[in-house]
């Protein structure tokens, strides 16, 4: 059995990162910097995020104006970068699953603080677009609280002491590599969850890596298991999105015998970059034709290892004909897994179907089943 299936050594606290771990800072740095750079006749490059992530403050400074060959000193360029940051703080959104995180463990009187490699002014003025977060955290450590920022194990320990826990009784959650060596060298259990795709490999010394924070089992802890679950599935904040069906990867059918009908991804690139790789259900609507149940995955297909972040809705009826072209409305509802690469094509058949299973089932639920009405899907 592998080891996440498995008790971890049980943790009695829990300390979080803030940056791409609870709220997706990495956003607003990127749109800044697109322009930002602009302005010297460079073009922002999307890989440099590897490069920063995890970072101090001063730390991504230095990368960037090295990077770059910025004609300024790393003093004149946090100058002018953070007015340009701190006017956006309040567009900073919280990640997937970072409210239903952290109000359940502080729901459970589980101690939490937060330790961050950015300052704790920064911190606080963050965290405070975010409402009833502060009072969630009994500690938060900055990179200014201590001598050596992460990937020094200082941050956490001192979030240990402050918490009066051993750092052996505490569960780090981290998006970065840095973080994560931080977190294992203070000696804690480790949770990564990676901010960018496809850096799973990266993490090896983390207890445990998962695609986003939906994903988090605190049982496997010792700490208090999630009580939404309902079949099997996870209610999330429903969203829609539609457009006309065209060619996919053409292997949806042929390959599998599982049709999805894609999107442009042009058209949502920005719910696409919003919402965690996995497989979810809702309810498919072709004004043409009805409203029908739906079971779709958001990714890069590991099986498939591709390229590009699609949504591959399978809708769950049988259709004597192809509909291309046609208007297709997706409101999506619940969130089944995370996507998994397969050791042969059957088995990943297999486990599609039970998500079909899974879907089918739940949709007839109240809760789920009432947005078969949802007016969007129909226009
Ligand atoms: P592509 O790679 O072009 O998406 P697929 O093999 O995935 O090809 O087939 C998808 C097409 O099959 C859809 O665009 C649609 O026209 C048709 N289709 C037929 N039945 C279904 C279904 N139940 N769900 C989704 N698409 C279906
Ligand atoms: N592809 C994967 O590589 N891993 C998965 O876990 C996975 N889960 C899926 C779940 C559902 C409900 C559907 C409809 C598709 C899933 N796929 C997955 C995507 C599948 O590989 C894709 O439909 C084909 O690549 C067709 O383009
Ligand atoms: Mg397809």
């Amino acid at each position: 059995m592998s080891m996440s299936n498995s008790l971890k050594k049980l943790s009695s606290c829990v300390l979080l990162d803030l940056d791409g771990t609870l709220i997706n800072t990495d956003g607003i740095v990127s749109d800044i910097l697109k322009k930002y750079l602009c302005k010297y006749g460079k073009q922002w490059d999307g890989r440099e995020s590897l490069k920063i992530v995890g970072k101090t403050p001063l730390e991504a400074a230095t990368t960037i104006v090295e990077d770059y060959g910025l004609p300024c000193a790393v003093d004149e360029f946090n100058s002018e970068f953070y007015p340009l940051f701190s006017a956006q703080m309040d567009k900073i959104k919280s990640l997937p699953g970072a409210n239903r995180l952290i109000r359940h463990l502080k729901g459970h009187g589980v101690p939490m603080a937060l330790a961050s490699n950015s300052s704790r002014a920064n911190i606080e003025s963050k965290i405070s677009y975010h409402e009833g977060w502060k009072e969630c955290f009994s500690v938060i450590v900055g990179r200014d609280e201590v001598s050596k920022g992460k990937p020094s194990p200082d941050i956490f320990l001192e979030a240990a002491r402050r918490l009066n826990k051993e750092p052996a009784d505490c569960l780090v959650i981290e998006d970065s590599v840095p973080g994560v060596m931080a977190a294992k060298a203070a000696g804690t259990q480790v949770i990564a969850v990676p901010s960018l795709p496809k850096q799973t490999h990266l993490y090896t010394s983390a207890d445990e890596v998962i695609n986003s924070l939906l994903d988090i089992r605190p049982e496997k802890w010792g700490l208090p298991p999630f009580q939404d679950w309902i079949e099997n599935t996870l209610p999330i904040d429903p969203w829609r999105i539609g457009g006309p069906v065209i060619k996919g990867f053409g292997r949806g059918s042929k390959v599998l015998g599982i049709p999805t009908a894609n999107l442009s991804t042009k058209d949502y690139a920005d719910e696409l970059v919003e919402h965690p790789s996995g497989v979810y259900f809702g309810w498919a609507g072709l004004p043409k034709r009805g409203v029908f149940k739906m079971v779709m995955s958001i990714g890069w297909n590991p099986y498939f290892n591709n390229t590009e972040k699609t949504i591959e809705p399978w809708l769950l009826h049988d259709f004597t004909e192809d509909f291309y072209g046609e208007e297709l409305r997706l409101i999506i509802v619940g969130y089944i897994r995370p996507e998994a690469n397969f050791s042969s094509l059957e088995s990943l058949i297999a486990k599609i179907h039970e998500d079909r299973d899974v879907a089918e089932k739940a949709l007839d639920l109240p809760l789920y089943a009432k947005f078969k009405d949802d007016p969007s899907l129909t226009k």
